[in-house]
């Protein structure tokens, strides 16, 4: 055997020992947006039942959140023990699903006890519970189990509007999708029910208590694209280093 043949044949045993090593190369993409709503629309998407929920001004929230995702013009403001349901349909192929939105926690919220305590904010994912915190804003010795993750709270017990001021009424802002509990949450089916509501001992009528939450977005992690062992090798630099021995070999 020549030694070009020879040296041919070692190129071709290594591409193969590569595609053996690396047959699929996963490539991760960026998240896909699959749902987006700032509210400020009269009409609603037809993805998002409401139960008893209405689109209002978001009052002394506006302007509260990072520069891009602040709360502005109106909201989607629940009752305490209605459902908003999000049903998304035909989702691209994907491996992970992530929730953004801004939470305001309006008026006498109490947080956990016997009631008027016993007011948990949920969010469930496919029949799973994602999410499932009370919140307080009624006095400072309520218990309130949601512990924000630092960057979450935007205000805490002030006077945003509603019910009030002052008294049990004052109010309360978070940026949850900022909690990473609402980040890369498993999921693979094409559709996805997603369930927004506060329940518990405690719950009480609108003006006493109630939730909104704005700049709603949902999107999804795309599932690995298989990448040829060729193009891997393209990528990492080998087939370059193929390139420069061939031409050696063949100025040899
Ligand atoms: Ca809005
Ligand atoms: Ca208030
Ligand atoms: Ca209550």
């Amino acid at each position: 055997m020549s030694s070009h043949k020879s040296i041919r044949n070692g190129f071709a045993i290594l591409a193969f020992a590569a595609s053996a090593i690396c047959p699929v190369i996963a490539a991760h993409a960026a998240p896909v947006s699959v749902f987006s709503t700032d509210f400020n629309s009269a009409t609603l998407p037809a993805a998002i039942s409401l139960g008893s929920a209405l689109i209002t001004g978001v009052q002394g929230y506006a302007g509260l959140g990072p520069v891009g995702n602040q709360f502005g013009g109106n909201f989607l403001r629940s009752a305490t023990g209605n459902v908003v349901t999000l049903q998304l349909n035909s989702l691209p192929a994907h491996t992970a699903i992530n929730l953004s939105f801004l939470f305001a926690a309006i008026d006498s919220l109490d947080g956990t006890g016997t009631f008027p305590q016993g007011d948990f904010f949920n969010v469930v994912v496919d029949g799973t519970t994602i999410f499932n915190e009370s919140f307080a804003n009624a006095t400072s010795y309520q218990i309130q189990s949601y512990v924000p993750p630092v960057g979450v709270e935007l205000a805490r017990r002030v006077d945003l509007g509603f019910s009030g001021p002052g008294g049990y009424y004052t109010d309360s802002a978070y940026n949850l999708g900022a909690d990473p509990v609402f980040s890369n949450i498993a999921h693979s089916a094409s559709t996805a029910t997603i369930q927004f509501f506060i329940q518990g001992v405690g719950i009480q009528d609108l003006n006493d208590e109630s939730w909104a939450m704005d700049n709603l977005n949902i999107s999804v992690a795309p599932a690995p694209v298989p990448v040829p062992a060729a193009a891997w090798l393209f990528g990492s630099g080998l087939l370059g280093l193929i390139g420069v021995a061939r031409r050696k070999v063949r100025t040899a």
